[in-house]
């Protein structure tokens, strides 16, 4: 199981909306194949691995595997076991799609193959977050970034924030972009700082780019922005009542418009992650600024945060890493759960569960 896991991180993210899943087949105790899942609508593990061993009669796999549904893409996976021959299959996890859920494990019953379930639940269920909230809810996860100083503060009252965070913690949060499927960023940050909003670890850009999106409730951002000339697709998460001509001129740009309700307190973010949900979209990396990331706590939508803490201090008026309403009492505050502190460089990274969301118990 260990190693249908290996094999299963080594997809993560690559396969949205599928999940990314390991297989490894064994005989006579030996390891004789291993599969993990292709890009959307290709093959999955177990159909990979049964296909790399020539025989085998155990089948490790990190996800319950797939039963028939309308719709589907590939050959249900219960099939390819059973014709396989094999007759244990150790799972991890069951699978949240609801077209799937718990059949998979009925049809390999069925079909006399000995199942056990939970070896390595743990770890498939942390490395399948985006994908099992995503089945559950019909919502993105949502995982909330900032840089910012001990203080809490992620520019100065000028909006100086260049650069609070060294370049191990600049480059240890890039390397998210790899896998997720959209980075969020407010028309804001958008403008100040006229980002690529790209995949390109050590300089190299990546084939598959993280969509992004943009939150322009008003439209502000310019089509002349930099990320339109950049890979990767750019979504414009806007108002109903936007300037028309504004929308014309961005899609010329190359953006897709997505329109949303707005109210005193911005766009409607349930409205807009569910939008996202149904292109597609599992993840969303959501880089700030500070209003942006205050409206995704106040609504309850963040998952997972990831803080970079400079050893510094701003004061003053300085821009806090999270606005929006907050809470009023203290002990009303978003506590962290299963949180974990490292050294990145000279900056300290503290990442933990909000809670907002928990996967199903199996
Ligand atoms: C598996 N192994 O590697 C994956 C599974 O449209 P399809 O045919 O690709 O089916 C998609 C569904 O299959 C997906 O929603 C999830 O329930 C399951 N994904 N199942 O047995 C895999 N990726
Ligand atoms: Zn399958």
């Amino acid at each position: 199981m260990q190693q249908a896991l290996k094999a299963a991180h080594l997809k993560r993210g690559l396969t949205s909306p599928n999940p990314w899943v390991g297989a490894v087949v064994v005989r006579d105790g030996q390891i004789v194949g291993e599969g993990a899942t292709m890009p959307a609508g290709g093959e999955h593990a177990e159909a990979q691995a049964l296909a790399s061993a020539k025989s085998g009669d155990t089948l490790y796999v990190t996800l319950e595997p797939c039963t028939p549904f309308p719709g589907k893409r590939t050959r249900p996976c219960v099939e390819a076991i059973t014709e396989a021959g094999i007759n244990r299959v150790v799972i991890a996890l069951l699978d949240s799609d609801p077209r799937v859920r718990g059949r998979g494990i009925t049809l390999l019953r069925e079909a006399g193959v000995q199942i056990e379930i939970g070896d390595g639940a743990a770890e498939a269920q942390t490395l399948l977050r985006p994908y099992l909230k995503h089945r559950e809810t019909g919502s993105p996860y949502v995982i909330a970034k900032f840089a910012a100083t001990l203080d809490g503060r992620i520019a100065t009252a000028e909006g100086d924030s260049q650069w609070l965070t060294g370049e191990p913690a600049r480059e240890r949060a890039h390397r998210q972009r790899n896998w997720v499927d959209s980075v969020l960023v407010g028309s804001g940050t958008a403008i100040a700082d006229d980002p690529s909003l790209t995949a390109r670890p050590n300089g190299r850009t990546m084939a598959r780019q993280p969509l992004r999106v943009i939150l322009d409730g008003r439209g502000r951002l310019s089509p002349e922005a930099r990320m339109f000339q950049e890979p990767g697709r750019t979504l414009i998460a806007t108002s109903y009542e936007a300037n028309s001509v504004w929308k014309a001129r961005l899609a010329t740009a190359g953006a897709q418009i997505v329109e949303c309700e707005q109210s005193s307190r911005g766009l409607n973010l349930n409205q807009l992650l569910a939008t996202l949900a149904q292109r597609g979209v599992l993840s969303v990396w959501a880089e700030g600024g500070g209003t942006v990331l205050g409206s995704l706590f106040d609504g309850d939508h963040v998952d997972e945060v990831w803080a970079f803490l400079a050893p510094s201090i701003i004061g003053g008026s300085g821009i806090a890493a999270v606005g929006g309403k907050g809470v009023t009492r203290a002990t009303d505050a978003l506590r962290l759960r299963e949180s974990t502190v490292e050294m990145v460089g000279e900056d300290i990274l503290v990442r933990g569960y909000t809670g907002a969301w928990s996967p199903q118990p199996q």
